[in-house]
């Protein structure tokens, strides 16, 4: 490729790149006011050794044929051509298909893939799906916020409206007079959203705010979860305990009789039925603040005080979603609701709740008038689904009951599981539970630009462009740009894009017109992009063509002033403006969730004891949440990721008095460790993180020394080997991997090297190398 500019986004920003023979150039779009240091990641990746050249086979399945396999995760693997690799997927899904319909086959394939719209990885996963067998198992939410998602629509409304549309930055700059905010606004966060994000304005609004004046006061057990422009108080709370401090605030609130009354009684239902859990009417336990500072590790005064600087202000609550990735994830989501009701604040300006602000910068900002359209999915023939992180159970547990939003509902019998843009391995709880789940398949088929975990458990891996090897449109609702993503450089080796492996074995099963609709993907992006501009046209707007949208690269689209629509007419007009939920007002007390019985998310939110506390033998919690240094697992080997490793290892970081009394010293390298598993990890020493408490982030590529090891040793540091994997409760059954409890030592001796950039063994001389393309069949 000659070395021109392109433009080009991602879900951490747009900017343009310059490709100078593999090594990108890369220029942060000039309308961005705060671009992401992760842009950099992408400047070393396009031919880096991991990527994955050829399609490839796993050997024992190719030898064996489909079936249960423990091998999985460490096996080796031949390369084959694509028209191998066509003929052995297609025949495989035919086959599975054939004995036992769509119901056999997972094509949930949860992952963040790539910001271009067309090629989004999983619509196409499930295109592909529905057009060639008539449907698939599919998975439900999603791993950020399986359990606010579920909970939300009960006691106030859709997640989206208490998110994305809740209250905006623009009037907090403006009007909040407090700012308190269970699991803090990091930065390194609010930098991704979905889509694309081309102005990073947080840092900007968070100033503004503080300069006004903003009191802003961050609950969590990390001080960097606050950025430094908000000037604001860190209240260093015990993970998992928040719900606890909130009742205690709320039992403040009623006895100072500082509980804004009128509001609680003309827009919520339930606040008796809480005020006598509160006062411990049924069990004799007061929920005050002595009681609570037992649990949250926050002194009695501290949460007095707290409480007295919330009364009589303009106060915006915020929950992260990290608070609800864990056991009973939906206490602290609701209880967060309750404390803004109980102030009177929802439906004002600037005041209320804005559920997981700043967790990604799609939250508190405005809407396209507009959005551009998704890659239609067509039809699941099938209605059977598994809540998203649910799925070592499924594999394990076929046929199998469990509970789901007051549902009863089966597991289904899975043969294949088909994967294209997401990283289980990366995403999942308890690998080594994870990877017993998936030997159980018959066969899994993953597309991955490289040779991720996931990809070395797959029987089929299916070599797919990297977005900077072909052309989409980066777009999301709450970005005013549409992005052209221009190509940048060549496809790597024979890496074809997912559309394109799709539209070819389409073909092959005979469904290639169900799913191209005969058109190639410029043509996809061309009639998407159309049916934005009609509804446009509609409003009286209109924009370019096509064609002269993508000469141009970019193009602004209106947006509307809506945020916080949902609680702003409510409070104006609760008759005319009622809320979604069954009594039109904030649920409290929820008949709904009191009858579907579960105990572990019951009629009222409440305080429950979590399954996993720190104990002598494992007296650290573990604090596993999102990195800063690149998205989840993508691009772990792009230079930005890698300068924040040390040795090449992830940084794990803890408070110096515990590191001293472990015997622990700055630079270390350390051994993390539980029932389930260890990580190695660097370890730095900070007085920003709560004692008791030990950080990792999510991301680092899975390394283990023995894959086949029931308790492994990751040693390159993610943290996944070590969480547990249970479902937040019986209504919602959402991810809980943001803590766990470990012990944590200094690692002796010679640290075994990092080799989770290298590609498995590949041999390039298949036992039927000689027969002609097409003709190497599984178990031949
Ligand atoms: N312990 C713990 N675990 C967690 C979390 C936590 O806080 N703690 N957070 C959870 C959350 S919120 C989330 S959202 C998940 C994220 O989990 P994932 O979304 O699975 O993570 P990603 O690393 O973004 O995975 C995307 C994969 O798609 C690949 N890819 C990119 N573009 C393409 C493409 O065009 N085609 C194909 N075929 N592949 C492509 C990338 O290489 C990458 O491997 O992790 C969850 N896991
Ligand atoms: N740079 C970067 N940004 C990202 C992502 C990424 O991978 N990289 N992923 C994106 C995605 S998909 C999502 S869903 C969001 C997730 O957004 P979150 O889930 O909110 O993000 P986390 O970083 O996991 O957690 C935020 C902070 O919550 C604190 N915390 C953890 N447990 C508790 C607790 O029990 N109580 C309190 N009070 N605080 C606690 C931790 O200190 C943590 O730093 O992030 C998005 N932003
Ligand atoms: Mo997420």
């Amino acid at each position: 490729m000659t070395a021109t500019r392109a433009m080009h986004s991602s879900h951490w920003g747009a900017f343009s790149a310059l490709n100078d023979n593999g090594t990108l150039h890369i220029t942060p779009f000039s309308g961005d006011p705060d671009p992401s240091p992760l842009l950099q990641n992408f400047e070393n990746v396009l031919r880096h050794p991991v990527r994955l050249a050829t399609p490839m086979v796993r050997r024992g399945w190719l030898e064996d044929g489909p079936g249960p396999d423990d091998r999985r995760g460490a096996d080796d693997y031949i390369a084959i051509s694509w028209e191998q690799a066509y003929s052995l997927a297609a025949a495989e899904l035919k086959r599975v298909a054939g004995l036992a319909g769509p119901e056999a086959v997972f094509g949930g394939s949860y992952g963040w893939s790539s910001a271009g719209r067309f090629h989004h990885a999983q619509s196409q996963v499930h295109r592909f799906l529905n057009t060639s067998i008539g449907g698939y198992v599919r998975s439900v939410n999603s791993y950020s916020s399986g359990a606010a998602s579920v909970i939300l629509p009960h006691i106030v409304g859709d997640m989206n409206e208490i998110a994305r549309r809740g209250v905006s930055w623009q009037e907090i700059a403006e009007h909040s007079e407090v700012v308190l905010s269970f699991g803090g606004l990091a930065l390194k966060n609010s930098q991704v959203a979905s889509g694309g994000l081309s102005e990073h304005t947080e840092r900007g609004f968070i100033q503004q705010a503080a300069r006004r004046g903003a009191r802003f006061i961050s609950v969590s057990p990390l001080a960097s979860d606050l950025p430094d422009e908000a000037q604001g108080e860190w209240l260093a709370i015990h993970p998992g305990t928040d719900s606890a401090l909130i009742l205690a605030l709320l039992q403040i609130l009623k006895q100072r009789q500082w509980s804004d009354e009128a509001f609680l009684a003309d827009y919520c239902v339930g606040w008796p039925q809480l005020v006598a859990y509160l006062n411990g009417e049924q069990d004799g336990q007061l929920r005050d603040a002595a009681w609570a500072a037992e649990i949250c590790g926050i002194p009695a005064a501290r949460i007095e005080a707290l409480a007295e600087q919330l009364h009589g202000k303009r106060v915006i609550v915020s929950v992260a979603h990290a608070l609800q990735r864990a056991q009973h994830g939906e206490q602290p989501v609701w209880l967060g609701l309750v404390l803004a009701a109980a102030l009177g604040q929802p439906g004002l300006p600037g005041g209320g709740y804005s559920y997981a602000l700043g967790a990604l910068g799609h939250y508190g900002k405005q809407h396209n008038r507009v959005a551009f359209p998704a890659l239609p999915q067509g039809k699941n023939g099938i209605d059977r689904l598994i809540p998203v992180a649910r799925i070592s159970d499924m594999l394990l547990h076929p046929g199998e009951k469990f509970r789901y939003n007051g549902r009863t509902l089966t597991y289904p019998t899975i043969k294949l599981a088909w994967w294209a843009g997401g990283n289980p391995f990366h995403h999942h709880q308890d690998l080594a539970r994870l990877r017993k789940a998936f030997a159980t398949l018959d066969t899994l088929i993953v597309h991955e630009v490289a040779w991720t975990s996931t990809a070395r458990h797959a029987d089929l891996v299916l070599p797919a462009t990297m977005t900077l090897e072909r052309e989409d449109v980066g777009g999301a609702p709450t970005d005013r740009h549409l992005i052209a993503m221009q190509q940048v450089a060549a496809p790597y080796g024979e890496a074809k894009d997912d559309y394109s492996i799709f539209s070819e074995l389409s073909r092959r099963l005979g469904s290639e017109q169900a799913f191209t609709e005969g058109r190639n993907a410029r043509e996809w992006q061309a009639h998407l992009y159309q049916q934005m501009q009609e509804k446009l046209q509609q409003q009286g707007i209109s924009v370019p063509d096509f064609a002269t949208f993508w000469q141009q690269g970019i193009l602004e689209l209106p947006q509307s002033d809506d945020a916080g629509r949902l609680l702003r007419h409510f409070r104006r007009d609760p008759q005319q403006h009622p809320l979604p939920t069954p009594s039109g007002k904030i649920e409290i007390y929820s008949a709904t969730l009191a009858s579907f019985d579960n105990a572990d998310c019951p009629g009222h939110p409440v305080w429950l004891t979590p399954l996993q506390q720190p104990d002598e033998q494992y007296p650290f919690y573990l604090i596993a949440n999102q990195p800063a240094s690149r998205l989840h697992s993508q691009l772990d080997f792009g230079r930005f990721s890698v300068s924040q490793k040390r040795g090449g290892r992830e940084v794990c970081s803890m408070h110096p008095r515990d590191a001293q009394q472990q015997g622990i010293a700055e630079g270390d390298v350390v051994e993390i460790t539980n029932p389930r598993g260890t990580v190695l990890a660097s370890v730095t020493l900070s007085e920003k993180v709560r004692t008791g408490v030990v950080q990792l982030p999510t991301g680092a590529w899975y390394d283990p020394v023995d894959p086949l090891a029931e308790q492994p040793t990751c040693r390159h540091g993610n943290p996944n080997v070590l969480t547990l994997d249970i479902g937040t409760s019986g209504l919602s059954q959402g991810c809980t991997g943001q803590i766990t409890v470990v012990q944590i030592r200094r690692f002796t001796g010679e640290p075994p090297a990092v080799r989770a950039f290298e590609p498995p063994v590949i041999s390039r001389n298949p036992p039927q190398a000689s027969a002609a393309a097409g003709d190497v069949a599984p178990g031949a």
